[in-house]
This record gives structure tokens, sequence and C-alpha cells, in this order.
């Protein structure tokens, strides 16, 4: 395949409301969206999921865009392509940088995809036609405007609720959860806010069932998750800390957590998350898919990894509508009953609406050699 052009389309979306986590409050996303466009004019599309500063991990938006328009796209232009999986070991000789990486080879692997007349997910092995998902809530000013969020969303039928834990608001707000909802599926998610002096908070929430607890410790701390995990039954996941195949190779074999959580941009693109997939597959470790507050093309490759056999436990893409009043691409992802359904449309599945992107959009950037 040759890829003539790529066009960085930069937006910036409002969330309907503010997110909270333990590292900060966000309500503006800035997205690109990379567009990759072959010889015949065929365009396929990724999302870079940099957040706006280096609070979740080291990438921010700034950087990334940099990094695709310096090197990557660039890379990409000036080499012909037979398959996306090549795109991975083209860009090895430059560090890292993996949301900026994963961003062009998700528009690599959709444009692939279109041309052979398959879906995304068929086109890197997925088998399923539904997918399973939960919803990730942030954290609220109150247990009680919570407790509202919860409410609403078990409603809604998500097959597991995600809320934010930070020290002082942990073991009670979980309490309060399961003293109204009862066995809801319920897990917590931690984004490193805590370290192993805080083992008796965390060996508290045991008493809770929940699912697993999500990135307790530091993202480099293999060592002290596997202690931790040791200590606790609740199983481990990690998010942050599975930022390559080594990582999640390392955290396995030192039994540093039961579960892990897949995010495309985090360990570098679909081919990458499929070679962790396997491994993982290998040593009987469930995984999900997490999501970075994706607009509709990020969703809609979250959805497509999603396909793959061993990703069993519910994920974190919830409808395009939970995050905005107007998505960028037509249909939008609708979660019914926490199923989502997987377009048979080729690549992705989905228009991008250039239209409804229109109002978000800042600048374009065209690079063409
Ligand atoms: O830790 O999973 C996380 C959002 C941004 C950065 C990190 C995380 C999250 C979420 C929300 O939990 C997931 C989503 O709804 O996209
Ligand atoms: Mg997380």
């Amino acid at each position: 395949m040759k890829i003539t052009e790529i066009r960085l389309h930069q937006l910036s979306m409002k969330m309907k409301t503010p997110f909270t986590t333990s590292f900060g409050t966000q309500q503006d996303r800035f997205i690109t969206i990379v567009e990759a466009i072959d010889e015949t004019g065929r365009s396929g599309f990724g999302e870079c999921v940099s957040g706006e500063d280096p609070l979740y991990s080291e990438e921010f938006m700034d950087a990334s865009i940099i990094a695709m328009k310096k090197y990557f796209a660039p890379m990409i232009i000036h080499n012909e392509i037979d398959h996306p999986d090549e795109v991975w070991e083209l860009f090895k000789p430059f560090k890292r940088n993996n949301m900026a990486k994963a961003a062009i080879e998700g528009a690599v692997w959709d444009l692939y995809a279109k041309q052979n007349d398959m879906t995304l997910a068929e086109a890197i092995g997925g088998q399923k036609t539904q997918v399973e998902v939960g919803i990730s809530l942030g954290l609220e000013e109150t247990d009680e405007l919570l407790l509202e969020k919860v409410k609403e969303k078990v409603d809604e039928g998500y097959k597991r609720i995600k809320v934010k834990i930070k020290p002082g608001r942990d073991v009670d707000m979980i309490r309060r959860i399961r003293d109204r909802f009862g066995d809801i599926p319920l897990m917590a998610d931690a984004n490193s806010a805590y370290t192993l002096d805080d083992i008796e908070t965390l060996k508290a929430l045991d008493a809770f069932d929940l699912m697993m607890i999500e990135q307790p410790l530091a993202a480099g701390d293999l060592i002290d998750h596997a202690k931790l995990q040791k200590q606790i039954s609740t199983p481990v996941c990690l998010d942050e800390s599975i930022d390559s195949y080594q990582a999640a190779l390392g955290a396995i074999e030192l039994g540093s957590c039961r579960i892990i959580n897949v995010k495309v941009g985090r360990v570098g693109g679909i081919t990458q998350s499929i070679k962790i997939h396997d491994l993982a597959q290998k040593h009987d470790i469930p995984l999900w898919c997490g999501g970075m507050l994706e607009a509709g093309v990020g969703r809609l490759h979250n959805i497509a990894i999603t396909t793959l056999g061993n990703f069993t436990l519910p994920g974190d893409t919830a409808s395009s509508s939970r995050y905005w009043y107007e998505d960028i691409i037509t249909p939008e992802v609708v979660a019914k009953d926490g199923v989502v359904q997987v377009s048979s449309a080729p690549g992705i599945g989905a228009e991008v609406d250039f239209d409804k992107m229109q109002q978000y959009l800042k600048q374009t950037d065209v690079i063409t050699e």
C-alpha cells in the first residue's frame, strides 16, 4: 500500500461534564484524528489519545503532534507498506511516544482493512459480533452525587461500574455503593494514588468483593504490585504499568496483577496489543479494553480490539453520548444494555463525519513528504 498524504485534524471538544481522577479534573479534550490517504484517495483513520498534560503518562498532545509530524507520518509516506504489522518495526528506532505511533498505525490498519474490504475486527483476527462494555465514573464532589451517577448507569444496563478512588475517597465510598446497590459488578481505579504504606486501606477494600482494583501503585512499580497482590484477595489490574509487551511479560512473571487493561495507544498500537493479547491468553490473564476519553474514531478502534477472544471482561468504551453532545462519527457508538454491536461496514465501521467535526476543528496539518 502506498500512502501519499497524512492529515492531522486537531480538535478541541468539550465533555458534557468534568471528569475527575486521582491525578486531576478535565472537561476540555484535545484530540488529534489521523487521516492516512492512499493513492486512490481512500482514507483510513486513527485517533491520538494523549492527554493535554503529562498526568496519566509522560505523553502529551503537543508532543505527540510534533512526533507524528516530524517522525512517524513522514516514515509512512516514504516507505511502501504491505501490512500494518510492519509499522511498529518501522517506528522502532524512535523510542516510546507510543500514543503518537499508535495513532498513525491505527489509521494504517483502518486503511488496510478498507482496501481489503474487511472490518477492522476481521483484519486483526477478532471473532465477536458484539462486545460487552462497562462505564468509568469519575470522582464527584460528594459520595451522594456519585451514588446518583451509579444509579443512572446501572439503570442504563452497563455490564460493570468502575469508580475512581483516591486516599480519603475509598473504603467508605465503596461501602456506600455496595450498601445502596448490592452485588453489582463493581471495580475501583486508583490511577497510582497509593503506595505500600497504604496497605491497610487496600486490604480493607477486600471486604467489598470488587472485580478488581486498577493501578493502585506507581506505573513503574511492578515489584510493589507483586508484593501487594500477595497480601490482598482482590485481583490487581494494571493499566499505566503496561506500556509495552515487555512490561506485560514482567508483570505476569512477577505476579504483579491478575488482570490487564489494554489501551492500544499506551502500548504503541494494534500490533503490540495483539502480541500482549496472545501472551496474556497463554498465561490465563483476562483482558479488557480501557478508555482515554476518546471521540468516535478511538471508540471504534477500542470496539475492534475487544473482538479478540481473551478480552473477556467488559471494557470502558461506553456510548459516544457518555462524553459528547455530538460525536464526530456517523453512526455514533451506542451501548444498549451494556452491549455494543460490531459494525459490518469495512474498516472501523462508521464514517468520519467532517460536517460534525467542523465545529471542533482548530487546525489541520497536511504532511505529504
Ligand atoms: O485510568 O482508565 C483510566 C480516562 C483518562 C485517562 C485514564 C483513564 C480514564 C478513564 C476513563 O478511566 C475511560 C473512558 O471512559 O474513556
Ligand atoms: Mg485506569
